[in-house]
């Protein structure tokens, strides 16, 4: 669609959710009213920047559907994410929502060059977790065969993969990461006992260090998809061939969610091209709109059009969420930094966790990671120059000085959703 086009109906849209947001949900009507700002003043896109925000924490206090906008005999599913603390968010969809999220999904798949005859394996949970469903129905629009392992059981997985010839996978990067090692184990090569040429990988930060790993060790082709409870669930945002390779980064589907840019601790619109938080409007969800979602995203949209002649605009990859940030001895860090040192040692796997605990002096800072069988094997003395090549890496990219810990491989907890890489005792 050419971008004049485009953006004429982002507007119409926008102004049929605010209008129909501030009919019926009290508190974005009251937060309007605070602000002085009523539907009909968006005339154009700019006038977006002057509604509210929401966050997530409105959804916890209005748990569970003080923010839905339909009637229940509307609603057709609720998803729900859990978060680190307190109360879940739950979002209930209409059956219109669930059409909009479906036909995102499989725009992405179409995207990585996916179609009708390809078997994807949907190894994301099934349930209030939004993985699973978005991808099978996504799949299915699309004419694949789809197989709906969902997470766990990995032996199974893999003798269904090479049964029933899955040609892709769904799942997060960190259960791959687990796949392979079984597939390992049990001599299963994916280049030769397999057709697995896609991963559809997503729903945590990976970095581009991850990206070669997992291309290297398994020899698929990994895939990006982004999204987020809130606004439907996988398939908000996914890359391209050229967005894979030559401007890395994910191309948003701005027809139906309308992004923004803003400076996470003013708030302000930035321009294309400058990073802060993303913060998305669901253009045509009606169950529950969001309107200027904060989705503590870091990120940034790509001024330049890319190759693959979309009009659709280009965002950077998630390397991180400003509530991921840890500060380690005065020192803002992000578990992402860490990621791309170690793996820049060949003999590291991809296994790590990142230990902060409170000491009475300085926090200890500790990493622990997973050595190759092959490299835990040496004398004592070579163990020791990788500890310290380790460490030089890890200082380098961060500043920091590390406690490196070399573990064994296959001792540190594997995952089959979302892996938790940090435990922060000092909270
Ligand atoms: O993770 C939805 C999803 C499922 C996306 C499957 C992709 C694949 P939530 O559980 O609500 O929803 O978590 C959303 O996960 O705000 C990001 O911080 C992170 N996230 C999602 N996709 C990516 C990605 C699903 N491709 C939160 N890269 C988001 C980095 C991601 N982070």
């Amino acid at each position: 669609m050419p971008v004049d086009e485009l953006r004429a109906l982002q507007l119409k849209k926008l102004q049929t959710i605010v209008a129909y947001e501030y009919d019926r949900v009290a508190l974005f009507r009251t937060r309007c009213d605070e602000k002085g700002v009523k539907p009909r003043d968006l005339v154009t896109l700019k006038d977006l920047a002057r509604f509210p925000f929401m966050k997530k924490t409105d959804l916890r206090d209005q748990y569970p559907t003080g923010l839905t906008a339909a009637p229940l005999k509307e609603i057709v599913r609720f998803h729900c994410s859990s978060g680190t603390t307190g109360k879940p968010i739950c979002i209930p969809n209409t059956k219109g929502d669930i059409e909009v999220w479906t036909d995102a999904a499989a725009r992405s798949l179409a995207m990585y060059g996916l179609g009708d005859e390809d078997v994807l394996q949907v190894s994301y949970g099934y349930g209030l977790f939004t993985g699973g469903l978005g991808l099978h129905y996504g799949g299915e629009h699309l004419g694949c065969a789809v197989l709906p392992t969902s997470a766990g059981n990995t032996e199974k997985q893999l003798m269904l993969m090479r049964d029933l010839g899955s040609t892709a996978i769904a799942c997060t990067p960190s259960y791959f990461l687990h796949v392979i090692e079984v597939a390992k184990k049990a001599d299963i090569d994916f280049r030769r006992d397999t057709k697995l040429r896609h991963g559809i990988f997503g729903a945590e930060p990976w970095t581009d260090e991850m990206r070669r790993k997992i291309a290297e060790l398994s020899g698929i082709i990994p895939h990006d998809i982004y999204g987020l409870t809130e606004i439907s669930g996988p398939g908000v945002a996914a890359s391209c061939p050229y967005c894979e390779s030559e401007t890395p980064g994910l191309h948003v589907f701005e027809d139906h969610y309308y992004p923004e840019i803003v400076d996470p601790e003013t708030l302000d619109p930035l321009p294309d091209g400058e990073e802060g938080e993303l913060v998305l409007t669901t253009l045509d969800r009606f169950g529950t709109p969001m309107i200027r979602y904060r989705t503590r995203d870091l990120s940034r949209l790509h001024a330049e059009r890319c190759k693959c002649g979309r009009t659709i605009r280009v965002m950077d990859r998630i390397k991180a969420r400003s509530d991921d940030m840890l500060i380690v001895h005065g020192v803002n860090l992000f578990p992402s930094q860490i990621e791309t040192a170690l793996l820049s040692v060949p003999e590291v796997e991809p296994h790590y966790q990142i230990v902060l605990t409170p000491t009475e002096t300085l926090d200890l800072f500790e990493i622990k990671v997973e050595l190759k069988a092959e490299s835990f094997s040496d004398g004592i003395s070579a163990l020791e120059a990788l500890r310290k090549k380790i460490f030089a890496a890890v200082k380098q990219i961060t500043g920091l000085s590390p406690k490196i810990t070399l573990v064994e491989p296959g001792s540190l907890p594997r995952s089959e959703g979302k892996i938790k890489r940090v435990i922060d005792n000092r909270r």
